[in-house]
């Protein structure tokens, strides 16, 4: 019998895997080229289903213990851990992890930004000192007449309590709307640092500590806002200051970026400072005139997933595809190079890499994959790696063996709007607020607003829910603030552009009309969520629409999520007030007290709460049904029995 025939007939077809026209093209050709990818892999790897219930434990060597889902408080480990203990654990360590990726990455950028102002790395400077003001005095530090480096001293000074301080509350708590902050306050969840409550979560999911699930949330809440509120809020603005924050810029996504006659390098991962070195690298004359000398047209640099997004908002360098298709990408046959750092970088790179002859490196001492060279990247010297890099490319464009097959398919949209550029979007220079949002909501024209962020997983078919439910959100007039691989989804099928106002409700697309504005707003990477944060909480200074978070008509989605990074990001939406609702799969027990606590008890203390639906169109319901309600609350719903827009309105609008 052939083997190989058998596995390819089960494969199932690219209709159902991608909606990516490029991943589908290039998922058929590793097939033909006897390549796997994350998405056969996927298909033939079948999901543990007592692990997808979280209904197992292995803790301590006593299990580990395996609980039945189907009965859920029949049996308890060999410990006694009942099933909402053992799956509070699970959820609590989840969090901790994610959180811990988020804060060692900002806390990753406060050590350069350290560095850079104690005058020790000169390859890079504040390039926002504006900002730099603003988040100063954000957190209450004394910014009239100081020097930018005396701001900065006492920025850096303030900051790294987010994640070192033991006892108090993290700086940016300051940011949060107060009552907001008074709940947090009454049920104890103001994160202290970081590291503390990252180190307490662990602790208390250890075999034989914290055994009550609403205790482990508690901690559970408390360790994901010090990733929210925290690490990735420190990174989002450190980032911002030491790298300019962003401006909307056109730019162009998809695999079509790969140039058949250039040098190809990508940046996949998620720091900005191995990617700004690498644009000094490939504008460097030296390497420009090698790319020639072997017969390329040029140095082609490209992004993917988080700091390619990142490097689209900020710069408007095009990014290639998100996490899903990053081995994909490969069997294009023309990447020269990938240079990878942190997060979400699969260990099946390297095997692709292998068969198309692509460079692969890494580059950060977090992050080494068997196999596969390493070149560090250090701050206090990054050309010595990112131009070796650069070199190592040009060989393999110079002796490039293997066909290149590029899909013709690139797709034009704005991108980078910041929480700072939306302020001035809305409101003009002089008057630079967010008052024209909640005019627009309280209104009716805009219905409310969603957050859609998160991963593409191939357990589901690629980009399909993150378009489907925008589409439905925006056909409803709510407008999309957008993060990660999402808003690369969505960039895809050309929502983010202004002329995608036609997809939107009348409402909505009367606004972006206005504004000149896409429905679909591209925020950034995924620490960037943080600019959400921030937004909503502007919402309520601004006034109109609540006192805290939770009054607010909005809701966030994360339709293809798969990392723990999620769901610390989930949990501190739901902390912060905000209904969130993940696809794919929920890692919980459905019929426990533990479910009903996350999708239920958490709003009861005041908090937001979670959903979950891997249908696109449910999905948009849930949220708009939320969203209806918060509106309802807050006294507003009347002004949307307005149908059809008259040319009075019209007028008053413009
Ligand atoms: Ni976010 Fe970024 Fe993408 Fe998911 Fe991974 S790249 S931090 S985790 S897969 S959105
Ligand atoms: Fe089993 Fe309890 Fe040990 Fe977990 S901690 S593996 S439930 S005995």
């Amino acid at each position: 019998m052939d083997t190989k025939k058998t596995k390819e007939k089960t494969l199932p077809d690219i209709q159902d895997i991608t909606i990516c026209d490029s991943t589908g093209q290039m998922i058929e050709k590793a097939r033909k080229d006897g390549v796997e990818l994350c998405f056969d892999r996927s298909a033939t790897m079948k999901a543990c289903p007592i692990g997808a219930d979280s209904a197992c434990c292995k803790h301590c060597a006593m299990g580990p213990c395996r609980l039945n889902a189907k009965d859920p408080y029949a049996k308890v480990g060999v410990c006694g851990a009942t099933i909402d203990t053992i799956q509070a654990r699970n959820f609590g360590r989840m969090i901790a992890a994610g959180a811990a990726a988020h804060t060692d990455h900002g806390m990753a950028m406060l050590d350069l930004f350290r560095e850079v102002v104690n005058g020790k790395i000169t390859d890079y400077t504040i390039k926002d000192p504006i900002k730099l003001n603003e988040v100063a005095a954000s957190i209450g530090i004394e910014t009239e007449e100081k020097t930018t480096e005396e701001v900065a001293h006492a920025l850096y000074e303030e900051l790294e309590r987010t994640y070192t301080q033991v006892e108090g509350e993290v700086p940016f708590a300051k940011r949060v709307p107060p009552k907001t902050l008074e709940t947090w306050r009454k049920l104890d969840i103001v994160p202290r640092g970081a590291m503390r409550e990252i180190m307490e979560m662990m602790h208390r999911t250890h075999m034989g500590v914290d055994q009550h699930y609403e205790n482990i949330m508690k901690q559970g809440n408390r360790t994901a806002l010090s990733d929210g509120w925290g690490g990735s809020m420190v990174a989002t603005e450190i980032s911002d200051i030491l790298f300019g924050t962003p401006v909307p810029v056109a730019a162009e996504v998809n695999m079509g970026v790969l140039k058949e006659n250039q040098v190809n390098i990508i940046i996949h991962g998620h720091e900005p400072n191995l990617f700004e070195s690498m644009m000094a690298s490939v504008n460097s004359p030296a390497l420009t005139q090698a790319a020639k000398d072997a017969g390329a047209e040029g140095l082609n640099l490209v992004g993917m997933c988080c700091s390619g997004a990142e490097m689209l908002s900020r710069h408007g360098i095009p990014h290639a595809g998100n996490f899903t298709s990053t081995e994909a990408i490969m069997v294009t046959g023309a990447v020269d190079a990938m240079a990878v750092d942190v997060q979400c970088i699969q260990q099946g790179l390297s095997k692709v890499a292998d068969c198309y002859g692509t460079y692969l490196f890494t580059t950060n001492p977090r992050c080494h994959i068997e196999n596969t060279e390493h070149i560090e990247f250090h701050e206090d010297d990054p050309s010595s790696c990112t131009d070796e890099v650069v070199i190592k490319a040009i060989s393999r464009f110079k002796s490039r063996k293997y066909p290149v097959q590029i899909p013709n398919i690139r797709n034009t949209g704005i991108h980078g709007f910041s929480y700072e550029y939306i302020n001035y979007m809305l409101g003009g220079t002089f008057r630079g607020s967010y008052t024209p949002l909640n005019d627009n909501i309280i209104n009716g024209r805009i219905r409310g607003v969603a957050g859609v962020v998160g991963c593409t997983n191939p357990r589901v078919k690629q980009d399909w829910v993150h378009v489907e439910l925008v589409k439905e959100l925006i056909r409803n007039d709510v407008l999309v603030l957008q993060t990660g691989c999402s808003q690369i989804a969505l960039a895809k099928e050309g929502l983010c552009s202004p002329e995608a106002a036609y997809l939107a409700g009348p409402g909505l697309s009367e606004v972006c009309e206005a504004v000149g504005m896409p429905p679909v707003l591209g925020m950034g990477s995924c620490v960037d969520n943080s600019r959400i944060l921030i937004a909503a909480s502007e919402m309520v200074k601004v006034g109109g629409l609540g006192e805290s978070i939770a009054e607010l008509p909005v809701a966030g989605a994360a339709p293809e999520w798969m990392s723990e990074k999620a769901i610390s990001i989930g949990q501190y939406f739901v902390a912060s007030g905000v209904y969130t609702v993940f696809g794919v799969t929920f890692p919980v027990t459905q019929n426990t007290r533990f479910h009903d606590l996350l999708f239920n008890g958490l709003e009861k203390q005041g908090l937001g709460k979670w959903g979950f639906t891997p249908d696109p169109y449910e999905m948009a319901q849930k949220m708009i049904a939320h969203i209806d309600a918060k509106r309802k609350a807050l006294g507003i719903h009347k002004t949307r029995e307005r149908k059809l827009v008259d040319m009075a309105e019209r007028r008053e609008l413009a």
